[in-house]
C-alpha cells in the first residue's frame, strides 16, 4: 500500500461509545484537512456486537467520506473494538523504521483491564495452542490470532449502559471496583516495555512503535526505542496526533477550537531514517535478553501474563 505524505495518525476515537469525546464526526473535519492520508490506528468505531456492527459500518463510511471531502485518503487499522474494519492489523513505515499497530497484542488478555479479560485470555490461549512454533513467531500470524480473539467476543454476552445516563454510568462502571483503577495504572506502566519487547521480537528494525489502545497518551524512550501512544478520544486519556512527513515525525497535542478538534502544541519531533536499504536491528545490549512476554512456546511465558490464561505446553 502506498501512503502519501503528509500523513496524520490518530487512534481510539471510539465513535459510538457512550463516553467518546466525538459526538459528531464533523468535529474531526479540521484535523483531517491538509493531509494526504489519515491513518486510524484502531478502535475508530464500536463494532464488537452484531447489534452495533451495522451502525458502526455507516459511521466508518461517514468518517471516511469526511476525510475524502478534505482531500485525505482514510486508512484504517484494526483495533480490538473494530476487529473487522480493515484487512490491516499493522503497518510498517519507512522500510520498517516505524511500526504502527493498535496495541492490543501487547497483552495476552488484549484488554486485561476489561470485564471480558478472563474470557479473552482463555480464547486467545486456545487460538495460540492450535498454532505451530513458526506461526507463533510470525508477527502477522500473531496479530491475526489476537484479532480472532477479539472477534470471538461478538458471541459473548456483553451489556453496555444505554440511554441518557450512559456516559456517567460508563465512567462509574469503568472505575469500579477502586483497585481496578490501580490495575489500569499498572498496565499503563508496563506498556512501553511491552512495546519495546514486541519490536525486539517481531520488528527488530523498528526504532519507533506507534500505538493507542491503553488510553494513555505519551512518548517514552525505552531500551533504544521510542514508543508513542496517541491516547484516545475518551475522558482522562489525553490525545495526540502524529504528523508523518518525508523523513520526520511530529507529535502534537490534539486541542479544541470551539466544538472542533485541531492540532495543537508540538510535543516532539523525530528525524526518521528509512530502513528499506540498511536493515540494522536496534540493539542496546550486545546480547539482548529475549523476554518471554510474547513467546508462548517458552515455559517462562506463563509468569509474564496477567494471571488468567493457563500455561501453553509444547
Ligand atoms: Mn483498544
Amino acid at each position: 500500500m502506498k501512503l502519501d505524505f503528509p500523513l496524520l495518525i490518530l487512534s481510539d476515537i471510539h465513535f459510538g461509545h457512550p463516553a467518546s469525546a466525538v459526538r459528531d464526526p464533523e468535529q474531526l473535519e479540521s484535523l483531517f484537512s491538509g493531509f494526504e492520508t489519515v491513518l486510524f490506528n484502531g478502535d475508530t468505531v464500536e463494532m464488537l456486537t452484531q447489534q452495533n456492527r451495522e451502525n458502526a459500518q455507516s459511521q466508518v463510511e461517514e468518517i471516511g467520506q469526511l476525510c475524502l471531502s478534505q482531500g485525505a485518503k482514510p486508512v484504517f487499522i484494526n483495533g480490538n473494538h473494530d476487529p473487522v474494519i480493515s484487512s490491516a492489523n499493522h503497518l510498517d513505515l519507512f522500510g520498517g523504521s516505524v511500526l504502527v499497530t493498535h496495541g492490543d497484542i501487547l497483552f495476552h488478555e488484549l484488554a486485561p483491564w476489561g470485564r471480558e479479560a478472563a474470557f479473552m485470555g482463555e480464547t486467545h490461549t486456545n487460538i495460540l495452542k492450535k498454532m505451530c512454533r513458526e506461526a507463533l513467531t510470525d508477527f502477522d500470524e500473531r496479530l491475526f490470532a489476537a484479532r480472532e480473539a477479539s472477534i470471538s467476543l461478538e458471541m459473548h454476552e456483553m451489556n453496555y449502559p444505554q440511554g441518557k445516563m450512559a456516559k456517567l454510568l460508563t465512567i462509574l462502571r469503568e472505575s469500579w471496583p477502586p483497585w481496578r483503577v490501580l490495575r489500569i495504572v499498572k498496565y499503563w506502566m508496563q506498556t512501553p516495555h511491552r512495546a519495546t519487547m514486541l519490536a525486539q521480537i517481531f520488528r527488530p528494525f523498528a526504532k519507533y512503535v506507534l500505538i493507542g489502545h491503553t488510553h494513555y497518551a505519551g512518548i517514552w524512550e525505552s531500551e533504544g526505542r521510542t514508543i508513542i501512544n496517541t491516547g484516545a478520544f475518551l475522558p482522562v486519556s489525553g490525545r495526540l496526533g502524529i504528523v508523518v512527513e518525508q523523513g520526520k515525525m511530529i507529535v502534537r497535542k490534539i486541542a479544541m477550537r470551539g466544538k472542533k478538534y485541531v492540532l495543537g502544541k508540538k510535543l516532539a519531533e523525530f528525524t526518521v531514517e528509512d530502513r528499506t536499504e540498511a536493515k540494522t536491528p536496534i540493539m542496546v545490549d550486545e546480547k539482548p535478553e529475549i523476554s518471554p512476554i510474547f513467546m508462548p512456546h517458552l515455559p517462562e511465558y506463563a509468569s509474564t501474563k496477567n494471571g488468567y490464561a493457563e500455561v501453553l505446553e509444547y
